[in-house]
């Protein structure tokens, strides 16, 4: 029996703060060499204790088996700007595959999206983590989506804690195609995707002029 989670969640919490950095160094490095990143901004956090022992429940895991069965309890959130970036993304996180972090699967609800109009594409790592106390690999879980999933997972989180799963129908369908806005938005800057990245290119090129005046 787990009797003292704040001890067991001190590597989740570094996990999170190493692989937030991490993530974040690549976005600005993009910026840095003037050139578009794949990673428009990054978000991690570690699940609070009670959603730990609400999902243990909901998800039937015993107690003592939650850190190698409970797969988010460190979660990194990766948002881009459109869709073809999340597949630069997954790459970037595949190139160091036995490196720094190690893939154990991965969830694609982009080409298979949940019943809920969720869209989003997982990956679960094992991430090594040097604590005081010597070497400890976690389960991590890395979500990647664009601006728009973001969006709407966001909203659909919060309607569904507010009605504690029990979603009313009629919210359920304006969700659901709210949902199939956000894929025609992505759609639509996808086709325009090219002036896009020139733009934005262009203008991180301007300001690093302005900012070295
Ligand atoms: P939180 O508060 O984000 O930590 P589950 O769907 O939870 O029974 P499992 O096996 O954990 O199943 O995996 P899954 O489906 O990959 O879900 C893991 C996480 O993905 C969720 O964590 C959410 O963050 C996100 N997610 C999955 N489905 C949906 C959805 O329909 N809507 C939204 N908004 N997010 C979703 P938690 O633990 O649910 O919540």
């Amino acid at each position: 029996m787990i009797q003292n989670w704040n001890q067991v969640l001190i590597p989740y919490d570094q996990a999170v703060e190493e692989l937030k950095i991490k993530f974040k160094s690549i976005r600005n490095e993009y910026r840095k060499m003037d050139e578009y990143s794949p990673i428009e901004f990054v978000t991690g956090r570690v699940k609070k204790i009670s959603s730990i022992l609400d999902k243990s429940k909901r998800l039937n895991i015993p107690l003592d088996d939650i850190t190698e069965k409970m797969e988010d309890i460190a979660g990194i959130r990766i948002m881009c700007q459109m869709v073809e970036d999340i597949d630069k993304v997954v790459n970037l996180i595949k190139e160091r595959d036995g490196k720094d972090l190690k893939i154990e699967y991965e969830k694609d609800y982009i080409k298979n999206q949940k019943e809920s109009g969720y869209k989003s594409y997982h990956i679960i790592i094992r991430y090594p983590v040097h604590t005081a106390f010597g070497q400890r690999d976690i389960l991590a879980e890395i979500q990647i989506r664009t601006l728009a999933m973001n969006f709407w997972a966001t909203i659909e989180h919060s309607l569904n804690y507010k009605f504690e799963g029990n979603m009313p129908e009629h919210i359920k369908i304006k969700l659901k195609n709210a949902a199939d806005s956000a894929s025609n938005l992505d759609e639509q800057m996808s086709e325009i995707r090219e002036e896009i990245v020139e733009a934005q290119e262009m203008f991180q090129v301007k300001s690093s002029l302005v900012a070295e005046i």
